[in-house]
């Protein structure tokens, strides 16, 4: 009997190493490249309005570097209907709150100067429930690529609630709303339109959420 008690705590201890060892686990860097593949993102012509998802252009070769998505846009002028990149259902879907702290990186170039700031956007819960968070990063994409990095704390975002198919109004993000909110991140967005002149090319390279340091 003796035996099988010190068999017993063994085993407890043996648990209790695995989950101490589950919950002290360091976040990873996740990562598009693009090295290989348009790695499931898509683009739409119209973010701020009903559009189909489809698949980017890709290059393999004129990224930053190696391989990379772009998008071309098929209309001009200042009525135009707005460009981007998502991502859904995919690694960037899921339980995120340890990025609390950490940052959004990603490299981007344009066949043009712009004047705009990057908008770098994402979603999380249901449509019903869910809410969409906003951040804009200098300087304005122009024909060198640009390294842009967010820190996904507070005071860098702004969000809104879904309501039916509209957003609410525009809100500046608390810690506690943002980190409640990674925990269901659901949709990863970058615009892809900073000018109105027609032939607008943008490219999208190194798309990561990296966990805070320590
Ligand atoms: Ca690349
Ligand atoms: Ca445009």
């Amino acid at each position: 009997m003796r035996a099988r008690t010190i068999a017993v705590i063994a085993l407890s201890g043996a648990l209790a190493l695995i989950f101490g060892a589950t919950a002290i686990a360091k976040p990873q860097t996740v990562k598009s490249n693009f090295n290989t593949d348009i790695d499931n993102w898509g683009t739409v012509d119209n973010f701020d309005g009903l559009s189909i998802l489809e698949d980017p252009g890709y290059t393999p070769t004129e990224g930053h570097p190696g391989g990379a998505i772009y998008a071309d846009d098929d209309d001009s002028g200042p009525g135009e209907n707005t460009m981007a990149f998502l991502a859904f259902g995919t690694r960037f879907t899921g339980n995120f709150s340890a990025y609390y702290g950490g940052k959004i990186k990603l490299d981007m170039l344009e066949n043009e100067s712009t004047s705009k700031k990057v908008r770098i956007e994402f979603g999380t819960g249901t449509s019903q429930g869910g809410k969409a968070f906003f951040a804009k990063a200098k300087p304005a994409p122009g024909t060198d690529w640009q390294s842009y990095s967010v820190p996904l704390t507070a005071a860098h975002w702004q969000y809104a609630h879904f309501g039916g198919m509209s957003l609410g109004p525009l809100k500046p993000a608390t810690k506690r709303i943002l980190k409640r909110s990674l925990h269901k991140l659901k949709v990863v967005e970058v615009v892809a339109d900073y000018s109105h002149a027609a032939g607008e090319t943008v490219t999208l390279d190194n798309y990561a959420w990296v966990p805070p340091k320590g």
